[in-house]
């Protein structure tokens, strides 16, 4: 047993998610989190909304309501979302608690003595028409790196390049698309990464087996052009963690925050604070996956996130923490795999908000239960390169893999079980060379099923999963004991027994992708026995001769055309 920190990018509030990003780190996070638990491990798996920065302040002003009321309100819809989908996170905290107010200003203060802070006067955009400074994603134009024409001032989404607002070509408000833009002065804290980048790239070196996405992208920034550069790490906001503080080693930083992309990171450890907060437990609690003195040198820290924000966790966070430790006073937890996601398309081009293109995490509920989701996006996560989403596809994978191959295994074995034998596993009969054969594939198939969810292998996985499905609809089909019952029903007790386990197994390993469909399966087989297989023929034996159960309803309808048809039309934008 081993204990296992899992964090998840944190959404950020300005709206309801769509479904690319939640494949894009939080519904892997939750298989990953939901299989180390089924396996024994100690997991915490920690998720928050990402609360501040300039888009929270619009999206507030959009809806009539202060920025704070605004935050507090789609938290709550957003972790509302989050339970629908079966996301089990241990908190779903807030980047605008008092605990990562406190941690973030801690760090900052930390990073000052060490000597990583540095005072710059700097120029910032204002904009005459919308009447505020415009930090960040609020300009848009050019990149300077690659030419892409919508990058925004904080990062081009094309070449992941991060940016500066004043480096942008052709700069104009993302607010209004005023370009009466004007460069004024103001003084800024920035973070000297620069100096911490042969510890960033030793520590990056030093890392083994992380995913090529992951480092090539640490690599680019840490090498390309004049290297890492120092980050502007404050902004003139009013929403956010205040700069000025008492104690704080700077002063004249009144009305300042700090960037959201300095305390969004920060908060994975306050949010396991919060956990603790809310549990009643006492600091020690939380420090033990967070502080290598007190109890994490034995956590395994993995992070999940979409490709754009690679350089965050990969150069920025770190600094951070490596440089808040410039004493070996503060020793943190560093992430031990970055498990990173290219993009997901939809039907032939990208997910809009704007465009209300693409379906939404709040659409997806309404229209069908989140296992279906689920098993859609996982089996086709854009792990190796961007994928798409298609209703096509959606509606074969749904009706072949969830319907035809495991829900119509499920009713056909215990109605037939019903009809011949009443609702109870029947006894009689034994097992012979089929039935081995079954549990040698069925050991041969979990050992590398297991081996790719231990390797966050998502695709393969989902691939590894259905194969394990498919071997028990072929037992079926060759010892066939509908037909077996008529000659000889005690061979037919014994492959109805046999299958009714089977049943359970597949409950069990597949709770991780579709745990409400597991649930059903085991509520019916009234069975509360979740254990892991870890001996094939042993878990083939749970559920004894005489074990009570009842047939479940359709676990999965199947998705008809003319619902195909009706979807595209509804989610293509066009109206
Ligand atoms: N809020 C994700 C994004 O919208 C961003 C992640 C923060 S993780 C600390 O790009
Ligand atoms: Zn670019």
């Amino acid at each position: 047993m081993a204990r296992i920190l899992i964090t998840s990018a944190l959404p950020y509030i300005n709206g309801i998610k769509h479904l690319g990003n939640l494949v894009g780190s939080q519904l892997p996070a939750d298989l990953y989190a939901r299989y180390a638990r089924a396996r024994g491990h100690e997991v915490m798996f920690i998720c928050a909304t990402d609360e501040h920065g300039t888009p929270a302040e619009i999206a507030a002003a959009k809806a009539g309501q202060p920025v704070a009321e605004y935050c507090a309100a789609m938290h709550e819809v957003q972790g509302e979302l989050a339970r629908g989908f079966g996301l089990s996170f241990d908190h779903f905290g807030r980047s605008s608690s008092a605990r990562n107010h406190a941690l973030t200003q801690h760090l900052a203060a930390r990073l000052g003595a060490a000597g990583l802070i540095e005072e710059v006067s700097e120029k910032q955009v204002y904009s005459h028409t919308d009447g505020r400074f415009l930090p960040d994603r609020y300009i848009e134009g050019t990149c300077p790196n690659c030419g892409y024409e919508r990058a925004r001032g904080d990062q081009c989404e094309e070449c992941t390049k991060q940016l500066d607002p004043t480096d942008l070509i052709n700069p104009r408000s993302a607010i209004s698309g005023a370009t009466d833009l004007e460069v004024r002065e103001t003084r800024h804290l920035y973070l000297r990464q620069s100096k911490l980048r042969d510890t960033l790239d030793q520590w990056i070196d030093s890392q083994k087996g992380w995913p090529v996405l992951t480092t090539s992208i640490a690599k680019k920034w840490l090498h390309d052009g004049d290297g890492l550069q120092d980050r502007g790490i404050t902004r003139d906001l009013d929403w956010g963690v205040p700069v000025q503080f008492e104690g704080a080693p700077w002063g004249g930083m009144d009305g300042k925050v700090f960037y959201v992309w300095f305390d969004a990171p920060i908060e994975y450890i306050a949010a396991t604070a919060e956990w603790a907060d809310a549990l009643g437990k006492p600091d020690s609690e939380w420090r033990r996956w967070w502080r290598m003195d007190e109890g994490a040198e034995d956590v395994r820290y993995v992070q999940f996130m979409g490709k754009d924000n690679v350089p965050f966790h990969t150069l920025s966070f770190p600094a951070t923490l490596i440089g808040a430790n410039f004493d070996g006073a503060e020793p943190w937890k560093m992430v031990d795999y970055i498990k990173s996601f290219n993009y997901l398309n939809y039907d032939g081009g990208q997910f809009s908000t704007s465009l209300g293109r693409g379906v939404f995490m709040d659409q997806a509920l309404a229209l069908l239960p989140s296992d279906y989701w689920r098993w859609w996006l996982l089996s086709h996560a854009p792990e190796n390169s961007d994928s798409e989403f298609t209703w096509e596809n959606f509606q074969a994978s749904v009706n072949k893999d969830l319907a035809d191959v495991l829900g119509n295994l499920v009713s056909r074995v215990t109605k037939f079980c019903r009809s011949k034998f009443g609702e109870m596993v029947p006894e009689g009969g034994s097992y012979g060379a089929r039935e081995q054969q079954l549990i040698d594939d069925l050991t041969r198939g979990l050992t590398s099923y297991q081996n790719v969810m231990d390797g966050m292998m998502v695709r393969r996985s989902a691939q590894d999963l259905r194969a394990l499905w498919v071997l028990g609809n072929e037992y079926l089909q060759e010892a066939a004991p509908w037909s077996a019952f008529k000659t000889d029903p005690e061979q037919a007790a014994a492959q109805i027994r046999l299958a009714l386990n089977l049943i359970r197994f597949y409950a069990v390993i597949s709770q991780p992708f579709i745990p409400d469909a597991s649930a059903r399966i085991m509520a019916a087989l009234r069975c509360d026995d979740w254990s892991w297989p870890e001996d094939m023929a042993q878990a083939l034996g749970v559920l004894p001769a005489g074990h009570v159960f009842e047939v479940p309803d359709v676990l999965f309808a199947k998705i008809t055309d003319e619902q195909r048809i009706e979807w595209e039309a509804q989610f293509s934008g066009k109206n």
